[in-house]
């Protein structure tokens, strides 16, 4: 397989609701989705890049720059273009796995596109629909969080994910569980606290959480292993873990209990399946995580979401959660799961005439 042509489109999708986390407010999503074209089929990706870097060192302008400048050159100097076949050359190129993972799902989508095959038969799934969850983003009040979070218990969401940092976490986790009862309650600090947090974040166990998400700063797992020496909701990392490796580490090291995998986060689908297979074989549960995607990154992200060891509901939602209007068929909510596309590739595509109506720039290459 080669690739023919490249087109890199950055499209502009309003949130239904302001989404707020520690380190920002998401009111719209600037996403850039990668096309490729190869022996006849198209092949599409997505990358979850913010335009700032705020969740990790990555953004979206960068993550232009660095697939024109040298990852499309480092797929071209290969005699086949091969999901599997870039890693190596990709490898040499430092950093980015978010531009990455775009650019490799978008040749894995084309590759299976042309060979008749599912992204979740690829990847090794075994669900035809996955539990899904919710994220909650930080509120002005407990009223309106509660309102929030009963409107998505009503839809059916199978668990819930509330967004914390200091100054918004015992209080309303206290508020959500005396509401709502035993429901699957969770939280994610996106490294908001510091080790001397510790006995404050302790204040959680009562509630009874299902896991507290990436307390620490990424690159803390000496940290995050003694916290979980000293509060007993289990820990969980996102940011830290940046690959099969680095969550081998984290395990040997007790610094995580369950895991978040995002295939952006750690460069792609076929390293997100090492991750998931690292785990399994520690005992670890996984579940996916989710950076507001368009049904384009949903779709992979669905599919990846029904490996045997995704044993809690992800950040797999529907879309409606997100977009008024997704750029794909819209992902739905039916008795608290999403289904897993089985077309071939990540099996959606976008909308020509949403897609025309939402594009901000297109680069072809
Ligand atoms: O459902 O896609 C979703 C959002 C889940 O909370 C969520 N994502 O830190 O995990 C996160 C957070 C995030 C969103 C991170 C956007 C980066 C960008």
């Amino acid at each position: 397989m080669k690739v023919e042509r490249v087109e890199l489109r950055r499209i502009g999708l309003p949130l239904v609701g302001v989404f707020r986390t520690s380190f920002g407010v998401e009111r719209d999503r600037d996403i850039l989705l990668v096309r490729v074209e190869a022996g006849g089929v198209e092949g599409w990706g997505e990358c979850v890049a913010l335009p700032r870097p705020v969740y990790s060192s990555e953004y979206l302008d960068g993550a232009v720059e660095v697939i024109r400048r040298f990852l499309l050159p480092a797929v071209r100097s290969l005699p086949q273009h091969r999901a599997h076949a870039v890693e190596p050359v990709f490898a040499k190129v430092k950093g980015h796995p978010m531009a990455k993972a775009a650019l490799q799902t978008a040749l894995l989508d084309a590759e299976l596109r042309a060979a008749g095959t599912s992204f979740a038969g690829y990847l090794g799934g075994v669900r035809e629909a996955v539990p899904a969850g919710v994220s909650v983003g930080i509120m002005d009040s407990i009223g309106e969080l509660l309102d929030a979070v009963d409107g998505f218990v009503e839809q059916g969401y199978q668990r819930i994910k509330l967004k914390i940092e200091p100054g918004w976490d015992v209080e309303p986790v206290r508020a959500v569980r005396e509401r709502f009862g035993d429901i699957l309650l969770q939280v994610d600090a996106n490294t908001a606290y510091t080790l001397a947090d510790a006995r404050h974040l302790a204040r959680l166990d009562p509630f009874d959480l299902l896991l507290l998400e990436q307390p620490l700063p990424e690159d803390d797992l000496r940290g995050h292993a003694e916290l979980a020496r000293r509060v007993r909701t289990p820990i969980c990392l996102d940011e830290s873990i940046t690959s099969a490796k680095s969550a081998a580490d984290a395990i040997a090291m007790g610094a995580t209990s369950v895991v978040n995998i995002k295939p952006g986060r750690v460069g792609g689908y076929l390293e997100a399946r090492r991750v998931h297979d690292v785990c399994a074989a520690h005992g670890v549960p996984v579940w996916c995580g989710g950076m507001l995607e368009s049904g384009i990154g949903r779709a992979a992200n669905v599919a990846l979401a029904a490996l045997p060891n995704f044993t809690l509901p992800g950040d797999t939602s529907a879309s409606d959660r997100y977009y008024a209007r997704d750029v794909t068929e819209p992902f739905v909510l039916e008795n608290g799961q999403v289904r897993v596309p089985d077309g071939p590739g990540i099996g959606v595509l976008p909308d020509p005439d949403v897609l025309a109506e939402v594009t901000t720039s297109v680069i072809r290459l």
